[in-house]
Parts: structure tokens; sequence; C-alpha cells
């Protein structure tokens, strides 16, 4: 029989001692522009060191693809880092853990428990649409001047969260809410700075005040949520879970919880566990959610002739006298465009949390030895003008065929792919359709008289976030309170 194809190494950067490629790596640029400029000149796949790891980059859209689910199984690890293991008490958590039987069995019930509220059932929707309504009430209270739009959403999103995960909705202004915001904002001002690449593994050696901070916000969440879980496990009844935490106490063993009993399912799923998810469920909703929903605003401000074709849309499909539903979702694809556009544009995680290779595998016909770090440079595959027609223009129309069908270009992951696709996939979405759609049918959003168009680079913290901005509401006719 033929011998197998020779394996080549994958082109790399230079190391020093410690510091690996860091020298060569551009001092600050964000990493994903970095890689997407090192792209340009080793190609789509290349390896660097970052600090002490040995660390592969993949910036096209067929390797990722083999990467995230051909190849999904030998690449569903994640590697240990300083600032995620204290967020999640090592890896008790769904997106920081490393790949195990108890992992997947951990996010099999984290996924079942979403899909219990998810789609098609109405007590979703009608959770999101009481947060809509809020919100657009809120938004069109500023009558006429301008402001920035971001608290508002972010507390409308985090009040969506709050109820599925433990069953509280708030009042504007509720300490309790205000509590959530603020150690959440904490986290995601310090736990990475330049992405969820853990660039300084020494880190720990020197504690300093951001990771006193990051501590700080992190006890003052556990407090919250410890309260809540005791709260739940005091009120648990036989009846359908209320929600998430009722879902999870549920998931774990009938008898003897939290401790392994062999055979039942739930076993291994400890407190902790169940803990480490409601706050993962917290930090991944409302960021993801809340940013993306802020980048499109930022976009239609730029393109008021896309805003105008929304609610062209809504008029003709949906009208004035009823608040929108997710019946209406099939009916709305040029808004489903601009949804898409705006994830692509500007992904919320332009690089992937890094993954690890499990065992020896390849990527591309190039041997990947075991223990390797991968990262999947998603904002390179979402402008590739290879694929792409005039990538940095923000224009949804590219998710239509010649006949206005809805088309999905193999080279767009917005949630990535394969054992590790994001598991809030259909709850973001339809937060972003019921937001978005209920938002443009009730108002328009310009910019306030003489003022420059939203910044359009972002900030790269944890997430990818457009810079503040402001805007100026008015309302659409028959919506002039904001709700009926
Ligand atoms: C993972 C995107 C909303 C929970 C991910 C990943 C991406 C992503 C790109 C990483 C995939 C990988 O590492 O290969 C998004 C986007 C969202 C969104 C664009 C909204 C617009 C949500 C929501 C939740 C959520 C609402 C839950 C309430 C998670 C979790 C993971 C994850 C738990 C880790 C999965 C794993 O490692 O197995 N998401 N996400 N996400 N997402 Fe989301
Ligand atoms: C956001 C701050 C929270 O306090 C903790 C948290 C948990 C899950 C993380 C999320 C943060 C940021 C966005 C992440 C999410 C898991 C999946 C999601 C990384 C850090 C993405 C976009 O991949």
């Amino acid at each position: 029989s033929a011998p197998p194809p020779a394996r080549t190494s994958i082109p790399g950067l230079p190391r020093l001692p410690v510091l690996g490629s860091l020298p060569w790596m551009g001092g600050d640029v964000a990493p994903h522009l970095l890689f997407t400029r090192l792209g340009r000149r080793y190609g789509p796949l290349f390896a660097l060191h970052v600090g002490p790891h040995y660390t592969v980059v993949v910036n096209s859209h067929e390797l990722a693809r083999e990467v995230l689910l051909q190849r999904g199984k030998d690449f569903a690890g994640r590697p240990s880092m300083v600032t995620t293991n204290l967020l999640t008490r090592g890896g008790k958590d769904i997106a920081f853990c490393d790949f195990s039987p108890l992992w997947k069995l951990h996010r099999r019930l984290v996924h079942n428990s979403f899909t219990l509220f998810g789609e098609g059932t109405s007590r979703l929707q009608d959770v999101v649409l009481s947060a809509v309504d809020d919100l657009c009430v809120e938004l069109l209270s500023a009558g006429g001047r301008g402001f920035d739009p971001s608290p508002a959403v972010t507390r409308a999103v985090t009040n969506v969260v709050c109820t599925l995960v433990f069953g509280a909705t708030y009042r504007h202004g509720d300490a309790e809410l205000q509590e959530v915001m603020r150690y959440n904002d904490g986290i995601v001002q310090t736990i990475t700075r330049g992405g969820l690449v853990d660039v300084y593994p020494w880190m720990k050696l020197f504690p300093n005040q951001t990771l006193r901070k990051l501590k700080e916000c992190i006890s003052v969440r556990d407090r919250l949520l410890t309260r809540k879980l005791e709260e739940h496990k005091a009120s648990l009844s036989d009846g359908d879970p209320r929600d998430l935490l009722d879902a999870l106490l549920k998931g774990q063993t009938g008898s003897g919880r939290g401790q392994s009993s062999p055979g039942s399912e739930g076993a291994g799923i400890t407190d902790d566990h169940v803990l480490m998810t409601a706050a993962e469920a917290f930090g991944a909703g409302v960021e993801t959610t809340s940013t993306t929903l802020l980048w499109i605003l930022a976009y239609l401000l730029h393109h008021p002739e896309v805003q105008e074709r929304v609610q062209k849309e809504l008029d003709e499909q949906v009208g004035s006298e009823r608040a929108v539903s997710v019946s209406d979702r099939g009916r709305l694809l040029y808004l489903d465009c601009v949804i898409n556009e705006g994830m692509r544009i500007r992904p919320v995680s332009p690089v992937l949390i890094p993954h690890t290779a499990m065992t020896d595998s390849s990527i591309g016909g190039h041997a990947v030895r075991r223990g390797t770090r991968v990262l999947v440079n998603m904002w390179s595959i979402h402008h590739d003008p290879q694929h792409w027609d005039r990538p940095d223009l923000f224009n949804p129309d590219r998710f239509l065929d010649d006949q206005g069908q809805r088309v999905t270009p193999s080279c767009f992951l917005p949630f990535g792919a394969g054992p590790r696709v994001c598991v809030g996939e259909s709850l973001a979405r339809l937060e972003l359709f019921l937001f978005l759609s209920s938002l443009l049918q009730r108002m328009s959003f310009r910019l306030p008289d003489g003022a420059a168009p939203p910044n359009l680079k972002g900030r790269l913290g944890v997430v990818l976030q457009p810079l503040p901005y402001k805007v100026v509401v008015t309302p659409r006719p028959g919506w002039e309170g904001g709700s009926k």
C-alpha cells in the first residue's frame, strides 16, 4: 500500500526562552488583527509560542472546519489558564473545562435544560418579550435627548438571564440587579486584556491589583449565587423545574446529591458545578447578546437605509397593531440577514476560546502533537476577501441569493461548530430576533445632531465591544408609550 503522505511541520514564528514569540507579536495589537496580519506572511496555518505554549493559529474556514468538525473530537480540549481557573473553581463549568466524560454529561444536562425553556415553549418568549417592553418604555422615556443605549440594553438582557437562571425579575434600579451588573462588569474588565489568550501564565506569581479586583468580584458573585442555590434547594419540588437552577439540581442524582453514586446519570455533578454553570450562563448570556445588539445598533446608525428597509419589512409583515412574536421569524428575512451580518462583521469572540489537541492529530496534513493549543481566528474567516465581497462593508444582502432566499455561507461560523459549539445559540438567536424586531417596530434610531457616527473599531476585552456612543430615539406611529 502507498506510504502515508509526508507530514511537514507548520511554518512558524521565531521564539526566545520564556518570552516565546512575544517579541515578534507586535506589542499592543489585538490578537485577531495580529494573527490576520501574520497570516498574510505565513499562510492560513502557522505556529507560535505564546510564552511557553506551542500554539497553532487557524485563519481559514476550511481548516477551521477541519479542527472544529471533521476532527472535532481530537481538538475538543481546553487549556488550563490562571484567570479562568479562578473564575470556574478549576473548570467546574462548561466553557473552560477540559474535555472529560463528566464535562460531556454536564454539557448535555445544560443543553437539555436550555431546550426545556427553548424554542417552541411560550415561556421563554414571554420572558424575553416582557424585558423588551420594559426596554422600549425606558428608551422612549429619554424624550428626544441623546443618550448611551448600553446600560438599558445590558439591564434588559441581564433581566432575561436572571429569570431563566434563578427565576427573578427586577424592577429598574433594584439593588440586587445593580449588584449583578457591577460584579459582571468587574469580571469583564479584569479577566483578560487582549482576549482569552493567557499570555502570561506566570501572572499568579505577582498578585497585582487586577487579580485582586477579579477575586473580589468573584466572591461577590459567589455569595449571591450561593444564596440563590440554598433558596432553590429549600423550595425544590417534584414538579417541572422553574428555572435553570432547578433543572441542574434535579439533574444531580435524586439520592445523595453531589456525591458520586455509580450508575446514576448525574453522578459527579456537585454543587460547585451547579454554581459555576449558573454563573457562566449569566456571563455568557449577558456579554454576548448585549454586545451583539450594540454592534448592530452602531451599524444601523451608519446605514440608515438598512434601518428603513427592516422597518418596511416589519410594517408589511407584522404591522403596528400587535407586538412581534416568534412565529413571525420565518417572515422577517431581511432582519435575519441584518443580525447575521452584524455577527459576521463584528464577531463577539474574534478568536474562539482556545482549543487543545486531545491526541496526536493533524491539521491540513500537518502533524499536530497532543497538547498543542489551537486558536481559531474567526475574525480573519469572517473578513476573508476570497470568500466575502468587500468584507469591511456592512451589507446584509450578502445573506440573500439571487432569488431573495436566505443563504448561509460555509465561512460564517459566529457560534463556532462541533463538540464545543455554543450551547446558547438558539437562546441567543431568539433574543436577538425579539429584541431587534421589537425595537425597530416601535422606534427609530438616529445620531444626535452634529454627533459623529459610532467608532467601529471596537475595544477587545473578553469580548469585542463597541466604544460608547449616543443615540436619539423617536417613537414610530402607534408606539408613543413604548408598549401596548
Ligand atoms: C461558547 C458565541 C451566546 C453559552 C461559544 C463560542 C462562541 C460563542 C464563538 C466558542 C466556541 C468554541 O470555543 O469553539 C456566542 C455568540 C452569542 C452567544 C455570538 C450571542 C450572540 C451565548 C449564550 C449562552 C452561551 C446566550 C448561554 C446562556 C456558551 C457556552 C459556551 C459557549 C457555555 C462554551 C461551550 C463549550 O466550551 O463547550 N459561544 N455565544 N453563549 N457559549 Fe456562546
Ligand atoms: C463574561 C464575564 C462573566 O462574569 C463570566 C463569563 C463567563 C462565560 C464567558 C463570558 C464571561 C465571556 C464570553 C464567553 C463566555 C463563555 C462563552 C463566551 C467567553 C467571561 C464566548 C463568546 O465564547
